[in-house]
This record gives C-alpha cells, structure tokens and sequence, in this order.
C-alpha cells in the first residue's frame, strides 16, 4: 500500500491550505480533530470511503467528515459507495438526504489525493478496495481489528455506540455548526446504532444526540424510520420465523431465500426480543453467499470474536460486544450443500456456546403454522 502513496501536494511552498490549530488550543495539539484536520491538510482532494452496503452509521460519517473538511480546509471531497444499498430505511435516506455517492468500482485514485475510511478497519475483508488506495485515515468503532500499521492516523474507538458520534465530537471541538441536514444524517446513524436492543452506548454517544437533535429534521427522521417496505420484505420475515429452532438459550432461523443481505440483521433484531433466549443467529441465503447476523441480549457477550471464532475459515466475521456480521461464500447453493454449511455451522456455535448437541425446538411448530394458513 505504501509505495503506491501518491505525493503530496507542494510540500516546500507557500500553503494557503494549511491548517492550524484554533488559537488558544496548546500545540502539543492534544485534540484528535486537530491532528486528523493537520494530516490532511497538503492533499488535494480527500475521498472517503466505508464498508459494504453502508449503512447509517458510515453514511452519516462520510457526510460529516466531508462537511468538516471542507469547511476547515476548503478541500473538495468526494463520499462513495461500496457495494449496494438496500435496506429499505437506508435507501430513504440517500433519497430524502439527497447524498450523493460514487460506486467505488468506477474510481481511480489521483495524485494527490487522500482517502478517509469510516466506519471500517482496513483488511477486515468488508470491502472491494484495491491495493492503490492512498488510504491517510481511519475512523471507526468495531471490535474486529484490521490492518492499521500503515495508516497515519487512526481514531479507532471501541466503546462507542456509533461513528457518527465520533465525528460529531470532531464537529463540536473545531465549532463546525452542522446543517439541518448533517445534523439529520448523524443522529439517524447514531439513533440505528444504539436504539435497538440491546443497547450499547457511552457518554460520547448520548451527548452527540443532545447536541444533534434540535438542529435534525424530525420529521424527515419519521419518513426514513418508517420507510415503505417491498413485499419481499414480508416474504423474507415469514420465511425466518417459520425456520427458526430454539436450542437452550439461543435460537437460529435460516433463511433459504434471503431478499436482501441486510435482512438477516432484520430477522435477529427482532427475534433477540424473545424473552427464552439471550442469543439469535441469522443465517440466510443471499446469491452465493451464506450472510450471518448475531444478537447477543447479555452483555461482555463479545459476539464479534465468537462469530469470527465460529465461522474461522469457512468465510470472514465480526462485529461489536453483542452484534455481529459474518459471510460465508458458497461453493453450491444445491439443497444439499447448503444443509451441509448449515449443520456445521449449528455444530460450531453449539460448541462455543456450552450447549448440548440437541434436535431445536421450532419456535412455530410445524402444526400451527399448517393449522392457521387459510386458503
Ligand atoms: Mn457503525
């Protein structure tokens, strides 16, 4: 990565891009905003990037970040897209934020240029990035390391709720007042963070909400909540609770037919409010893929780690203290090879778990959902 680092821009001349620290602010520069600000300072361009299908949290990241440095170095910069997205609340709000993002598969890196990733740790297998990405920056809250070694600034925070607090907290130190806008984006991507259960949040988060709310539009919130669904939507739902198997405390439903790959998240965020278990898993099948999504309803669950621990070669996880992500490729996707991934998948996560190798319970029984279907 090093050596394909293009040059910086006038590095001896007179810059009028420079930036410095607001006066009064020791220069030791003990604030991370100044650091982050000051490292970009001489580039030209600065482009962020975050994980695929970006949710939110990265969306209103890059937004913020975008809006930070232009308005303190008066560099253009540029927010892209890995992958799809397709969440319907997530698309409402690209469509009623108006954001603009580039596909990431059509960019090339210029000379000059800088790139800010959100959200994500470099090599943690979440993007289609190439090897020639000039990455400067890195501003996340997962658990799952990445490969940082390289990278000269990282503000990797791990006890906050979401990224857009991160950002928001840079926002606040630099007295970058956000607009209606930004400030809707943030506090959705913090709210999509920390609202569901269960709930992990710090001070830093809570108050990049009080800050954030009176600026937001609420009612555009309302709009981008409450998004329309598509009927695939209830589709994918019925099919998750009419294969979901209750072992012990955990309970996994599998999706043959996933419609989205964000609907397994969907699935579990609902099904960890069941009140016999502390653990759901999602495992649901999405073109070639086998997409994995756990809730964890105690905490120090560490479930990232135990997902990444479960699925080990097999495909690539992880994730936070009690949510996690995983995929898994799929070499078939035959009825049979499927069950196949399935049933060692079950075995691992027992395993880990401390539970006894058993036949789940169906959360529905087969009789009910037979009985109560009118033609
Ligand atoms: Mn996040």
């Amino acid at each position: 990565m090093a050596e394909n680092k293009p040059s910086r821009v006038g590095k001896t001349k007179n810059l009028t891009k420079g930036f410095k620290p607001a006066s009064g602010q020791k220069s030791t520069m003990a604030r991370r905003s100044d650091r982050f600000l000051t490292q970009l300072s001489e580039y030209k361009r600065v482009s962020l990037v975050t994980h695929v299908n970006p949710d939110p949290d990265s969306l209103g990241s890059m937004m913020g970040l975008a809006h930070l440095i232009e308005a303190k170095l008066g560099i253009p910069t540029r927010l892209t897209r890995d992958g799809l997205i397709s969440r319907a609340e997530n698309r409402a709000m690209v469509e009623l934020l108006d954001i603009e993002l580039e596909p990431i598969e059509g960019i090339t890196w210029e000379a000059g240029e800088a790139v800010v990733m959100v959200d994500s740790q470099p090599n943690t297998g979440r993007h289609h990035l190439g090897d020639d990405v000039p990455l400067v920056a890195v501003i996340d809250h997962h658990d799952t390391p990445g490969n940082l070694e390289e990278i000269e600034f990282v503000d990797v925070r791990r006890s906050l709720g979401a990224t857009c607090s991160l950002v928001s907290s840079y926002l606040r130190e630099q007295e970058v007042e956000p607009t209606s806008r930004l400030a809707t984006a943030l506090l959705y991507g913090i709210e999509t963070e920390l609202c569901g259960y269960p709930r992990e949040a710090s001070p830093l988060d809570d108050k990049a909400l009080i800050h954030l709310y009176p600026l937001a539009n609420k009612d555009l919130i309302a709009r981008i909540r409450n998004a329309r669904l598509p009927q695939t939507y209830f589709n994918g739902l019925l099919q998750g609770l009419q294969n979901s198997f209750i072992y012990d405390r955990l309970i996994i439903s599998w999706v043959d037919d996933l419609p989205q790959p964000e609907m397994a998240a969907e699935v579990v965020d609902f099904l960890i409010r069941f009140e016999e278990v502390d653990w759901a898993l999602c495992a649901g099948v999405h073109k070639n893929n086998l997409i994995l999504s756990l809730r964890a309803a105690v905490a120090d669950a560490e479930a990232g780690d135990l997902l990444s621990k479960v699925v080990g070669k097999l495909g690539r996880a992880g994730g936070h203290d009690r949510r996690a992500g995983g995929l898994i490729p799929l070499t078939s996707v035959s009825e049979n090879a499927i069950e196949n991934i399935q049933s060692e998948l079950r075995k691992r996560l027992l395993k880990v778990m401390h539970i006894e190798e058993c036949r789940g319970q169906r959360l529905v029984s087969k009789r009910d959902i037979l009985q109560n279907l009118h033609t």
